[in-house]
C-alpha cells in the first residue's frame, strides 16, 4: 500500500485537488437544505445511543477503535499490540505476557483488518479478530468485555496483511503473509529469492466454546505477495480467495520489476479438502517459534508459551485444493459478495474491476481446463472464470463492500471517490466522492451473508482541510454516506485514530445484552488478590516486597508502608473492592518508570517499583472516583539499602 500510495498519490494528487474544486454541492454538507437534513440522520439525542457499533483498525497505533453509528462519536480505544497507559495494559504485570513474541517484548504493531465472529455467516458478536502486520500476529478481543484476550504469533509469515479474515461458521482465522520469506528463515543472498521463497497461508482453528486460537496448518505457496483475503461463503463456504501481486517475483519492487505481468493472481484454496488432508495425517511437521499469548479473566492474568512446532502442507500434495484465477493488474482488494458467488479482484493499477464466477471456477476445475499451471498448481482461463467486468471510468480501486441488495461499493483511491454498481449487470449506478483517497469502506455486516446496508462508511488517507488545522499531522478522516437510497448520500465527517484500514460494524442490539458489566471480586482467583480488606498486607521474599493492597471509596488499604529498601523490587498487587458499574480507581507511584494502573471493580492488577533513592515518596488514585478521591493517597518510606 505504501508504495504506491506514495508513487502514484503524488503523481496525482491534482487529481484530487480537481474533485474537490467541481464537487461543491455534490454531496458536501456545505449547503443550507442539504446540512440540515443530513444533520438530522446523524443526530443522536443527548441521552440516547447509536444504532451501530463501528471497530476501526488503528492502523500504526496498534490498536482498535470503537464508534457510534451515525453520529461518529467515539467510545473506547482498545489497545491490542501496544502498550497503553490509560489502562496500564503491556504495562502491568498481568498484561506484558500478552505482548511477548519471539522476537522478545514488541509492544507495537501495525493493525489492519478486524472482523467480528460470526454463525452461519451472520455476524454473532462474541468476538473480533485483528491482525498485526509487522510482527505477525492476530488478536482476538473479547466483545463482552472490550478486552483483548488472545494474541498468537504466526510464523514463517512476514507482513501479516491478507488477515484477519474468518470463515463463516468462525472454523478458522485466516492470516496471509504479505512477504515472502525464506522458510525456515536462514542465512541466504536476497536476489535468491524467485523460487526459493515462501508464501505461508495460515489457518488458525477457533475453539467453538472460548475462542482459543491455535495454528491447525500452514499452507506453502510460492513466493508471491498475498495483498488480501476473503473467505467463500454460503455456496463457496469451504474456500478462501487471496489476491496476490509481484507474480514476477522480483525480490526488488521498484514499478519496473514487480508489474511485468498483466495479470496477477487470486489463489482459491479448498480449506476443507486441506483441513481433511492433516486430519488423515497429511503435512509435515516443521520447527517454528511462535508465541501464544492467553489473558484468563478467572486470574486475571495472561501467560505466554512459545511454541515450537507447525505443521505445513504443501499445496501440490493435496490435488484439487488450490488454483490460480489469473486477474487483471495487482489486485489489492479480494472481496466475495454476500451470496458467494462473485469474487472480486480489485487491480489497483487499472480503471475496471474484475468480477470472477464462483460457478464457473468449479465448472472449469471439473473440466479440467487449465492454462498451466505455476509451481505445480493448476491456473485457470481467465474467460472461463470470468463473470464480468465493472467499467468504472474510477482510478485505483482497492476495496469492495455490499448491502446485502444486490449492490457493491467499491472505493477509488487515485480517483478519491465510493462507486456503487449492481451485482450482475455490472452497470455503475452512482458514484460520490471523498475527502480524499479513500482507502477502504464498511458497511456493516458488509463481510458477511447479512449485510445491514443503512450506512457506508469511507476511511480517507488524506484529511487536509476537513477539520481545523492541527499543524503538518492530521488525523485521518472517515465519512459516513447514507445508502438507504437509490443514490448515496454524504451525511458526516469525523476523525479517526492511527490510520484505519478496514473496519467491522454491526447493530447495537447484538452487543449491548451482553456487554459485562463488572467482574465479581468472589471470581477474582489472581494469584495476589485481596479477598477483603482485613487481607490487606505486605510480605517480604528476599529483595520482593509484596503489597497486597485493597482499594474502596476512599482508601488504600495499607497506606503508609515502611521497610522497604533502595535495590528491592516492590509489587504493588491492588484490588479494586467496589462491586458497582463504572467505579474504577487507579494506581500510581512516584518514581516508578512504568505507568499507572486502572483497575475496574473486582480486578486485581499489578505494577513493579524498583526504588532508586532513599525518601518517603507518595503513591495516589489516578482515576476520580468520589468527592473524596484527593484523599486517596499514601506514602512508601524507603531505606538504605
Ligand atoms: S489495506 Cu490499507 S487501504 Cu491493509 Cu486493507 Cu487497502
Ligand atoms: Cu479512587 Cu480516585
Amino acid at each position: 500500500m505504501k508504495r504506491f500510495q506514495l508513487t502514484i498519490a503524488t503523481a496525482l494528487s491534482g487529481f484530487a485537488l480537481l474533485l474537490t474544486g467541481c464537487n461543491q454541492g455534490g454531496g458536501t454538507a456545505s449547503n443550507g437544505a442539504l446540512a440540515s437534513s443530513a444533520a438530522e440522520k446523524v443526530y443522536v439525542a443527548p441521552g440516547e445511543q447509536d444504532e451501530f457499533y463501528a471497530f476501526l483498525s488503528g492502523g500504526y497505533s496498534g490498536n482498535l477503535t470503537v464508534y457510534g453509528l451515525p453520529s461518529g462519536r467515539m467510545f473506547k480505544e482498545i489497545p491490542v499490540f501496544s502498550q497503553f497507559p490509560t489502562s496500564g495494559y503491556g504495562y502491568s504485570e498481568e498484561t506484558v505476557p500478552m505482548l511477548n513474541t519471539s522476537h522478545g517484548f514488541v509492544p507495537w504493531d501495525d493493525a489492519h483488518h478486524p472482523d467480528i465472529s460470526q454463525t452461519n455467516g451472520e455476524l454473532d458478536g462474541r468476538w473480533i479478530f485483528i491482525n498485526g502486520n509487522n510482527t505477525p500476529r492476530i488478536a482476538r478481543i473479547s466483545l463482552s468485555t472490550f478486552e483483548t484476550e488472545e494474541i498468537i504469533e504466526v510464523p514463517n509469515s512476514a507482513g501479516n496483511h491478507s488477515s484477519s479474515f474468518i470463515t463463516e461458521n468462525t472454523e478458522y482465522v485466516v492470516a496471509g503473509t504479505r512477504f515472502s520469506v525464506p522458510v525456515p528463515q536462514r542465512d541466504m543472498p536476497i536476489n535468491e529469492y524467485k523460487g526459493n521463497f515462501k508464501g505461508a497461508l495460515t489457518f488458525i482453528s477457533v475453539a467453538p466454546e472460548h475462542g482459543h486460537m491455535d495454528i491447525k496448518f500452514q499452507l506453502l505457496m510460492p513466493g508471491f505477495n498475498y495483498d488480501l483475503s476473503h473467505p467463500g461463503r454460503g455456496k463457496s463456504h469451504g474456500w478462501f480467495f487471496f489476491t496476490t501481486y509481484n507474480t514476477e517475483e522480483a525480490n526488488s519492487l521498484m514499478e519496473v520489476n514487480s508489474s511485468q505481468n498483466d495479470k496477477d493472481f487470486i489463489a482459491a484454496v479448498n480449506w476443507k479438502k486441506i483441513e481433511e488432508y492433516v486430519n488423515n495425517g497429511g503435512g509435515t511437521k516443521m520447527p517454528a517459534n511462535y508465541a501464544h499469548n492467553l489473558y484468563d479473566e478467572g486470574t486475571h492474568m495472561a501467560t505466554s508459551t512459545m511454541k515450537k512446532e507447525v505443521l505445513t502442507v504443501d499445496p501440490t500434495k493435496v490435488p484439487g485444493a488450490v488454483f490460480f484465477l489469473p486477474t487483471p493488474k495487482s489486485p489489492h482488494g479480494c472481496d466475495v459478495d454476500p451470496s458467494g458467488e462473485y469474487i472480486i479482484g480489485n487491480g489497483k493499477l487499472s480503471a475496471d474491476l474484475t468480477v470472477h464466477s464462483f460457478d464457473k471456477m468449479i465448472a472449469a476445475i471439473e473440466g479440467q481446463k487449465f492454462d498451466g499451471e505455476a509451481y505445480g498448481i493448476p491456473i485457470l482461463k481467465f474467460e472461463d472464470v470470468l463473470a464480468g467486468t465493472v467499467q468504472s471510468s474510477g482510478l485505483g480501486p482497492l476495496h469492495t463492500e455490499f448491502d446485502g441488495q444486490g449492490n457493491a461499493y467499491t472505493t477509488f483511491f487515485i480517483s478519491s471517490e465510493v462507486v456503487k454498481w449492481k451485482l450482475g449487470t455490472w452497470e455503475v449506478v452512482d458514484r460520490k466522492p471523498t475527502f480524499y483517497s479513500v482507502g477502504h469502506l464498511m458497511i456493516p455486516g458488509g463481510n458477511s451473508r447479512k449485510p445491514f446496508g443503512k450506512y457506508v462508511v469511507a476511511m480517507n488517507k488524506i484529511t487536509k482541510d476537513r477539520y481545523l488545522p492541527t499543524g503538518p499531522e492530521m488525523e485521518h478522516s472517515a465519512q459516513l454516506y447514507d445508502i438507504s437510497g437509490e443514490k448515496m448520500e454524504l451525511l458526516y465527517d469525523f476523525p479517526t485514530h492511527g490510520e484505519p484500514h478496514y473496519a467491522a460494524g454491526c447493530p447495537a442490539s447484538l452487543l449491548t445484552a451482553n456487554s459485562k458489566k463488572f467482574y465479581k471480586l468472589a471470581e477474582n482467583n489472581h494469584p495476589y488478590v485481596t479477598k477483603s480488606v482485613a487481607d490487606a498486607r505486605v510480605e517480604r521474599k528476599g529483595n520482593e516486597v509484596h503489597i497486597y493492597m485493597a482499594t474502596i471509596r476512599s482508601h488504600f488499604t495499607p497506606d503508609n508502608i515502611e521497610g522497604v529498601k533502595v535495590g528491592d523490587k516492590v509489587f504493588f498487587h491492588v484490588t479494586n473492592h467496589e462491586q458497582d458499574f463504572d467505579v474504577p480507581h487507579g494506581f500510581a507511584q512516584l518514581g516508578a518508570n512504568t505507568s499507572e494502573i486502572l483497575i475496574m471493580p473486582g480486578q486485581t492488577k499489578t505494577i513493579v517499583w524498583e526504588p532508586k533513592q532513599v525518601g518517603v515518596w507518595p503513591f495516589y488514585c489516578t482515576d476520580f472516583c468520589s468527592a473524596l478521591h484527593q484523599e486517596m493517597q499514601g506514602y512508601v518510606r524507603v531505606s538504605p539499602a
